[in-house]
C-alpha cells in the first residue's frame, strides 16, 4: 500500500469517527453538568424541585396554579410557562419567593396575593424577567436589600397595596422596560444605592412618586414615561445622576431634587426631557425649547423637548418617520461628534444599524405608549 493510500485510509477512519467523538463529548457534558427538571412531571411542587435540584439546574414549571412560598437558596433558573398561565398564588401571608443564592433567574410567572412578592436578600447576579406581580401587601411587589448586579426587565407590577419596588444598599441594578402601574405607594423606591439604571419603563398612576430615591449615586434615568402619578415623577434627596429623554406627563409635581444635583439633558441637539406642563418657546423650530426648565439652581434641563420623547424621533417633531430615517442615512457610520448627538439614538457614539433598527421598531409612532394602549 502506498503512503498516499495509507493516509487516505486514516483520513476516512478519522472522518468516520468524528461524529461519534462529538456525540460522546456532548453526552459527557450533559450528564456531568446541567439538568432540566419539570414541575409537575418530575416533582409535584416547585419547592420540592428546588430542594432536589443541583447548582445550575433549570426548573421548568408547567401551566397551573401553585399555592406555594418559595425559598431559593441555590443557583437555579426558574422558568414558568408564561405569566398568563403559570400562577404562584398566596394567601396574603409571607413571601412568594425569597432569593438568597447568587445567579438566580425567575421568569414567566404571575405572583399574586402575598404579603411580599419577591425578596432578594444579600446576594448577586439575579434576573427577574417577564413576570406579573400583583396584589401584594406591606413590602410590595419586590424588596431588595444588600445585593448587587440585579436585572429587573419586562415585568408588570400592578395593583399592589404598597410599593412596586423597594431597594436598599444595592448596587448595579438594571430596571428595564417594566410597567409599574396603579400601585398604592411609590412605584420604585431606593435608598443608599449606586449605579441604578432605569430605562424604557412606564411608571404610571401610582399613588406615590414614580421614582423616589435617597442617597442614590450615579443614577441613569432615561427613556421612561412617568404619567399620572399622585406625587412626583422623580423625587430625590442627597442623590446625583443623569435623567434625560423621559416623559413627565401630568404628575402631581414632575420633579423635586433636594440636596441633589442631576444632569437633566443629554446636550444639544440630543435634548432633555418632555415636561407636559411646560410650554416653552421654540422660535427656531428645532423641537427643543429655547428656554431652559429650572427645577432649582442645581437642577436645570437646558434643552426641554417640545413634544413627548419617542425613541427614533431624531428631529424631535413628534413622529418617527422618513425624516428621521433620512438623517440616520445621511450620517451613516459617522461618529459623534462631528455627527450630531440626536442622530445617535442609542448613545453609543456611532450611527449605524442599531440606530436604524430603533427607527424601524417605532415607525410612525407619535406618542409614548401609556398603560391603556399597551
Ligand atoms: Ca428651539
Ligand atoms: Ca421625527
Ligand atoms: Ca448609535
Amino acid at each position: 500500500m502506498s503512503i498516499r493510500a495509507v493516509a487516505l485510509v486514516y483520513l476516512l477512519l478519522f472522518l468516520f469517527n468524528v461524529p461519534n467523538l462529538i456525540v460522546s463529548a456532548q453526552s459527557r457534558t450533559a450528564t456531568s453538568q446541567l439538568n432540566t427538571i419539570k414541575v409537575p412531571q418530575d416533582y409535584p411542587t416547585i419547592q420540592s424541585a428546588i430542594n432536589n435540584a443541583s447548582q445550575g439546574d433549570t426548573i421548568l414549571v408547567a401551566n397551573g396554579i401553585y399555592n406555594e412560598q418559595l425559598l431559593i437558596n441555590k443557583t437555579i433558573m426558574l422558568l414558568g410557562a408564561g405569566a398568563d398561565t403559570t400562577i404562584l398564588n398566596g394567601a396574603w401571608t409571607q413571601t412568594a419567593a425569597q432569593i438568597t443564592a447568587p445567579n438566580v433567574t425567575i421568569k414567566g410567572f404571575t405572583i399574586q396575593g402575598f404579603k411580599t412578592g419577591i425578596i432578594i436578600n444579600q446576594t448577586q447576579n439575579i434576573h427577574i424577567q417577564e413576570n406579573k406581580i400583583t396584589q401584594t401587601l406591606t413590602k410590595g411587589a419586590m424588596y431588595i436589600i444588600n445585593s448587587q448586579n440585579i436585572t429587573i426587565a419586562n415585568n408588570t407590577l400592578t395593583n399592589n397595596y404598597c410599593a412596586g419596588v423597594s431597594m436598599f444598599k444595592t448596587n448595579q441594578t438594571l430596571f428595564l422596560q417594566n410597567t409599574v402601574f396603579r400601585n398604592g405607594g411609590v412605584g420604585v423606591y431606593f435608598e443608599n444605592c449606586t449605579d441604578f439604571v432605569a430605562k424604557d419603563n412606564y411608571i404610571e398612576s401610582n399613588e406615590g412618586d414614580a421614582i423616589a430615591c435617597a442617597y442614590g449615586y450615579n443614577l441613569l434615568i432615561t427613556g421612561n414615561t412617568f404619567a399620572f402619578n399622585g406625587y412626583r415623577g422623580i423625587w430625590a434627596t442627597n442623590s446625583n445622576g443623569t435623567a434625560y429623554h423621559n416623559n413627565f406627563i401630568q404628575n402631581f409635581e414632575n420633579a423635586r431634587a433636594i440636596k441633589s444635583s442631576f444632569t437633566w439633558d443629554n446636550g444639544y441637539p440630543s435634548g432633555g426631557n418632555y415636561w407636559s406642563n411646560y410650554t416653552g418657546i421654540d422660535e427656531n423650530n428645532d423641537g427643543i425649547s429655547d428656554v431652559p426648565l429650572v427645577i432649582n439652581e442645581n437642577n436645570v434641563d437646558h434643552f426641554p423637548l417640545m413634544k413627548p420623547y419617542i425613541a427614533g424621533d431624531v428631529n424631535h417633531d413628534g413622529i418617527v418617520n422618513i425624516k428621521d430615517a433620512t438623517l440616520v442615512c445621511f450620517y451613516w457610520l459617522q461618529t459623534v461628534p462631528p455627527a450630531p448627538s440626536n442622530v445617535d439614538i442609542n448613545d453609543d457614539g456611532v450611527i449605524n444599524i442599531n440606530d436604524a433598527s430603533v427607527i424601524c421598531v417605532n415607525w410612525q409612532k407619535t406618542q409614548p405608549p401609556t398603560y391603556t394602549t399597551l
